[in-house]
């Protein structure tokens, strides 16, 4: 299964209210929405960039992904997610093809989006979301 297009990309940053400013001052994008994603614990802030999206990401849970991430490795981009027409068939296409997947089955991310992760060490390092409406 093929992605469409990358739906965003995610970076992890100490202060939400501090990046949101940059990406709307320095930039001039506009940030259309933040929102908690609890089971994440994360708080998340949106711009729209062309077809993809920016999500910043601040953790709300110092053992929380991203703050585990920015306590090991600082501040920076911290995952790439694909649009996937169907996420639950291209984690199991993924998992086929050996690479090791952190969620089995999709769960509900930000934007009420079904998201499911592939684990860094087996896509060369890089985080990977599969993203979409089902
Ligand atoms: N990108 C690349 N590598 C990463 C990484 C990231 N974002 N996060 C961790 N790693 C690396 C670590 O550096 C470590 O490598 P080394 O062993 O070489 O040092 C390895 O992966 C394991 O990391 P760890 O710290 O031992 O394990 P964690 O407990 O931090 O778990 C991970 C890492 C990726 C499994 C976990 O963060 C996870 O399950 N992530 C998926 C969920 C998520 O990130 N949610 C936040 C975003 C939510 C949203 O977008 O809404």
């Amino acid at each position: 299964m093929k992605p469409t297009h990358i739906e965003h990309i995610g970076i992890a940053v100490k202060s939400l209210d501090e990046a949101i400013h940059f990406y709307e001052k320095v930039l001039g994008l506009e940030c259309y929405a933040i929102e908690e994603v609890k089971d994440q614990k994360v708080k998340t802030a949106f711009f729209m960039v062309g077809q993809t999206k920016i999500e910043l990401l601040e953790s709300t849970d110092p053992n929380g992904p991203v703050g585990k991430y920015i306590e090991k490795r600082g501040e920076g981009i911290h995952h790439i997610a694909f649009a996937q027409p169907e996420v639950s068939k291209a984690l199991t296409e993924a998992e086929k093809n050996g690479v090791r997947l952190i969620d089995q089955k999709p769960r509900k991310g930000a934007e009420g989006l079904n998201i499911g992760f592939l684990h860094p060490k087996s896509t060369f390092g890089v985080l990977m979301e599969f993203c979409g409406k089902t």
